[in-house]
């Protein structure tokens, strides 16, 4: 039978690991045939909010449009994932009534800050280290972590292989 529509939301901090484990998904389920999609700052922050910055109520809009358009793609039929920082709590819960709880699922992609600091793929956490750029996640604006997410992954301990076969177990076993 066709695979139920589902958004694996994926939280956690800058360098976390969230779009890398949401890519590889991807090409896992591309490669078993399911119609799948991902959306992160890089391919939404350009153009559906590209009007938006970081502030509290800009990343709270940030999250509403991405749920909007997490909604319709699983009502299209697709299994999303959604790669935000989300800092805020009550932002993924508004995620989980837009999309729907029986379709939401949360994933708590975790790191200790001086790893993520460590990778720093993009030189933004030396930018905020040297006063470039400020208000940033896990350093001088919070993230507030999930309570109770339906998978936690430690990106520092956990090999990418094992992560995405916990994700993997999610989309099967449904
Ligand atoms: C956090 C920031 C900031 C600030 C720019 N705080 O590692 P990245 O670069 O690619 O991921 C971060 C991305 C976060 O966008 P999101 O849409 O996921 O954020 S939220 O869910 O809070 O709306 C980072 C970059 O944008 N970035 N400035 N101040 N991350």
């Amino acid at each position: 039978s066709a695979q139920r529509p589902l958004t694996l939301w994926f939280t956690g901090l800058s360098a976390a690991g969230k779009s890398t484990l949401a890519f590889n998904l991807e090409s896992l389920l591309i490669a078993n045939r399911i119609h799948c999609c991902v959306l992160d700052g890089d391919n939404i922050r350009h153009g559906l909010c590209r009007d938006l910055g970081f502030d509290n109520h800009s990343r709270t809009e940030n999250i509403r449009r991405v749920a909007e358009v997490a909604r319709l793609m699983n009502d299209a039929g697709l299994v999303v994932m959604a790669a935000f920082i989300s800092p805020y709590r009550r932002d993924r819960e508004l995620a989980r009534s837009i999309i729907g709880a029986d379709r939401f699922h949360e994933i708590y992609v975790s790191a200790p800050l001086y790893v993520c600091e460590r990778r720093d793929p993009k030189g933004l956490y030396k930018k905020v280290r040297i006063g470039e750029l400020s208000g940033f996640t896990g350093v001088d604006s919070p993230y507030e972590e999930p309570d109770h997410p339906d998978v936690y992954l430690d990106t520092s301990r956990t090999p990418i292989p094992d992560c995405l076969d916990r994700l993997a177990g999610l989309i099967t076993a449904r």
